[in-house]
């Protein structure tokens, strides 16, 4: 095998031209599509996310010298050096935050330093999650390297905490539990109030089915803006409800006395209505995964969760909208948009077989509207973090 088909021997052969020497180690970590759950992990949610065969790989080896060396073949001349001691939120930034946020979240065991170059494949902002690969990757290398007692449920919470205390972005769980946890050919529905899990067997090949990505190509950034807004009117909404987590709420009748008939109330409202009915879809897709229902009856579901995306939550954009629209008037049986949104990726239930024609009705549309065409692939669900060489 070439070091281009081997992630492993190009990301080991890219430490040795930058460092002069082999790492100790490689190891890798998943992207993700959700598959239904958006904004509903920080409201103590359910969440269905899928690992992607798209990874960050991070080749480690360790130092003596108490720095933390960090270099991306995906950013050449973006290099980062500073003490593990002299690690602060925010300094690093850019890229190499989120390695970065991992070594300070465990600095006090890290101090010796470490030469980390990463090199990857997951589409950066298309919401398909490259920063949790990102930080997961280095976790675990970092677990493992060493030899720190932490399970899988300490590197989620410790990629989590780069990416908010160090990052800045104020996210949930859901990246960083995807890529560590899902299990090739399932998804990973995880409970994010108490972090039970079930890994529920994907197979829509099996029923005649698929799942389409779209990367609409336009990017997002939730370290600022909208995302945190979401958040705060979420714990605004379970505050005037008298709840600590929306989650608690499971019929939207309950959320009445939000319409206050005031602007924010409707507002609130509306926000709590898209995480009370989403954590419901979370349930019926999963019937439908266990054989339930025809599985073909998820479509309509990931329809519904886009249109309360879009009304309720605010959070798609046209450019996703047209992607829905185009992908189910050329036969889709659903689609919504993944991830946090204003913009990234969208999904599509197909049949399979069907993915050239929906791609192309998509791109057809962005070619009308002016916009270059899609990425787009079939999802096949693959494993979580992995130590590969
Ligand atoms: C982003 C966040 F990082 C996740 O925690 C989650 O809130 C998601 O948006 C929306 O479901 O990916």
């Amino acid at each position: 095998m070439t070091a281009a088909e081997d992630p492993a021997r190009r990301a080991s052969e890219a430490f040795a031209a930058r460092f002069g020497s082999r790492p100790d180690g490689v190891w890798a970590a998943p992207g993700r599509v959700n598959v239904i759950g958006e904004h509903t992990d920080y409201n103590g949610g359910w969440v269905l996310p899928v690992a992607l065969p798209h990874t960050t790989r991070a080749a480690v080896a360790r130092r003596d010298d108490g720095l933390l060396v960090l270099a991306s073949a995906q950013h050449p001349d973006a290099d980062a050096e500073i003490a593990v001691a002299d690690l602060r939120p925010g300094r690093p930034g850019g890229w190499a935050g989120y390695p970065a946020g991992v070594v300070h979240a465990l600095a006090d065991r890290a101090a010796g330093g470490l030469s980390v170059l990463v090199d990857g494949d997951v589409p950066a902002g298309a919401g398909l999650s490259s920063s949790a690969a990102l930080s997961c990757s280095v976790a675990l290398a970092v677990r493992d390297l060493l030899e720190l007692d932490l399970d899988a449920d300490d590197l989620v919470d410790v990629a989590r905490r780069a990416e908010n205390d160090f990052v800045g972005a104020p996210t949930g769980v859901l990246d960083q539990a995807a890529a560590i946890l899902c299990t090739a050919g399932h998804a990973l529905f995880l409970d994010t109030r108490d972090g039970t899990r079930e890994q529920v067997p994907f197979d829509l090949a099996g029923a005649g089915l698929a799942l389409l990505v779209l990367d609409t190509g336009t990017t997002h950034d939730h370290a600022e803006g909208g995302y945190g807004d979401r958040r705060r009117e979420c714990e605004e909404a379970a505050r005037r409800l008298g709840v600590d987590l929306l989650r608690e709420i499971d019929d939207v009748a309950a959320l009445e006395p939000l319409a206050d008939g005031t602007a924010d109330g409707e507002l609130l409202a509306r926000r709590a209505r898209h995480v009370v009915t989403e954590d419901a879809r979370v349930l019926e897709v999963v019937a439908a995964l266990r054989g339930d229902a025809d599985p073909r009856a998820m479509g309509p579901v990931l329809t519904a969760g886009h249109s309360s995306l879009r009304d309720d939550f605010e959070v798609s954009v046209p450019l996703l909208d047209a992607t829905v629209e185009a992908a189910v008037a050329a036969g889709a049986h659903g689609a919504r948009m993944v991830g946090g949104g204003f913009g990234g990726s969208a999904v599509a239930l197909i049949e399979a077989g069907a993915a050239d024609d929906v791609t192309a009705a998509v791109t057809e549309r962005f070619a009308r509207e002016g916009h270059p065409a899609p990425r787009s692939f079939v999802v096949v669900p693959a494993a979580g973090a992995r130590r590969l060489a």
